[in-house]
C-alpha cells in the first residue's frame, strides 16, 4: 500500500505559507541530498510560481549522499529557469553562510533597509530546515531533532537591518503521486513512523543498497551471498546479528529497524537513492501505471 501523511498541523502551516508567501522574495527549499527528486514538495512549488518567486534549492546533508551524484542533481536543478541549487552540509561550519549570498543574486531588487530581502525556508520535514537557520543565524534559535515534525509553528527572525529569515514546519502534500517516493521519504525519516511499517520499507530501501552499493552493503554486515533481494538481505542481517525468534523464525523487525537506522546515520557509507536519470525512468513507468489505474473516462452511470 502507498504511503502518505498529511496531519492536521500540516494543514495549518501549508495556510500559513501561502500567506507568508506574498511577503516572500526567495524561497529557500531545503532537500535531502540523498533523494532530492523525492524531498521536492509540489505545494512548494506551486505556492512559489503562482507569485513568481525566486527559488533556491538546497541539497542539505550532502556529507551522507554519493558526491558524484549529488554533482548530477546540482546540475540538473541548475538548468531550471529562476531556479540555482546548491549543496551543502550543515555540520560544515561555513556551507550554510553560502547562501545568504545566493539569496540576494535571485532577488537583486531587494536587500536594503527601506526593502529588506525576505526568506523563507521551506521543505519536507526532518530535511535540516532549523538547523539550517541555526547556523545562518549562528545561534540556536530554533529546537533541532532528528525526527519529522518537531516544528509546528513559523518562526521569523531578523538576521539585520536588510534580511530576515523565515523557518517553517516541515510540510508533506495531500497525495504523494508515486508510490516509490513515499518509500524513499519513509527511508530517509522524513515521514511520521506511525504512516509506514518498518519492514516493507527496509526491504525497499534494501533491494536498492544491493543494486547499487553492494560493496558498502557487504562492508559493513559481512554477507557470504550479494545475489539477493531487500528481503533475504534483512533475513541475513538478523541471522548475522543473532536476532532469533522463539518459534525459530528471525526477527525481521529488528533487522528492518537495524539497516534503516544504520542507513539513516550514514553508516553504511555515503548514499543516494535516486539520479536524475532513474527518477525519470520511475516518472514514466509509474505514471503509465497510474493512467491504467484510472477508470475510463465517460463512463455511464
Ligand atoms: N548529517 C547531517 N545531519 C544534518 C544536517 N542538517 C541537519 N541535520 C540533522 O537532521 C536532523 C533534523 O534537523 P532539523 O533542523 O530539526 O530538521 P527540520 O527540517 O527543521 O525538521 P522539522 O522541523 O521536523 O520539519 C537533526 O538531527 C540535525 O542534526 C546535515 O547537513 N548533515
Ligand atoms: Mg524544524
Amino acid at each position: 500500500m502507498s504511503i502518505q501523511w498529511f496531519p492536521g498541523h500540516m494543514v495549518a502551516a501549508q495556510k500559513k505559507a501561502a500567506e507568508t508567501m506574498e511577503f516572500t522574495d526567495v524561497v529557500i527549499e531545503v532537500l535531502d541530498a540523498r533523494i532530492p527528486g523525492a524531498s521536492q514538495n509540489p505545494m512548494i512549488k506551486e505556492l512559489g510560481a503562482a507569485r513568481q518567486r525566486g527559488h533556491l534549492k538546497i541539497l542539505n546533508k550532502s556529507d551522507l549522499a554519493d558526491p558524484n551524484i549529488t554533482d548530477q542533481w546540482i546540475q540538473y536543478f541548475n538548468k531550471i529557469p529562476q531556479t540555482k541549487a546548491i549543496a551543502i552540509s550543515c555540520k560544515k561550519v561555513n556551507e550554510p553562510k553560502k547562501i545568504l549570498t545566493l539569496c540576494k543574486t535571485l532577488a537583486p531588487h531587494r536587500g536594503d533597509t527601506l526593502k529588506p530581502l525576505r526568506m523563507m525556508i521551506m521543505g519536507v520535514p526532518n530535511v535540516g530546515k532549523s538547523t539550517l537557520m541555526n547556523a545562518i543565524l549562528n545561534r540556536r534559535i530554533a529546537k533541532v531533532g532528528d525526527e519529522p515534525a518537531i516544528t509546528k509553528q513559523q518562526q521569523r527572525h531578523q538576521i539585520n537591518d536588510h534580511m530576515i529569515l523565515i523557518d517553517t514546519p516541515g510540510m508533506m502534500w495531500p497525495k504523494i503521486r508515486y508510490s516509490s517516493d513515499g518509500d524513499l521519504l519513509a527511508a530517509n525519516n522524513n515521514i511520521g513512523k506511525n504512516a509506514y511499517f518498518d519492514e516493507e520499507v527496509a526491504e525497499k530501501l534494501g533491494s536498492i543498497l544491493i543494486e547499487h552499493y553492494p560493496a558498502l552493503i557487504n562492508a559493513r554486515y559481512k554477507l557470504e551471498n550479494l545475489n539477493i533481494d531487500g528481503i533475504a538481505l534483512l533475513e541475513s542481517i538478523a541471522k548475522k546479528k543473532g536476532f532469533p525468534l522463539k518459534n525459530h523464525g528471525v526477527d525481521m523487525e529488528r533487522a528492518a529497524i537495524t539497516l534503516l537506522n544504520d542507513y539513516r546515520q550514514g553508516l553504511l557509507g555515503r548514499i543516494s537513492l535516486e539520479t536524475p536519470e532513474s527518477r525519470m525512468l520511475m516518472m514514466s513507468h509509474q505514471t503509465e501505471a497510474i493512467e491504467e489505474e484510472k477508470p475510463p473516462e465517460n463512463l455511464e452511470t
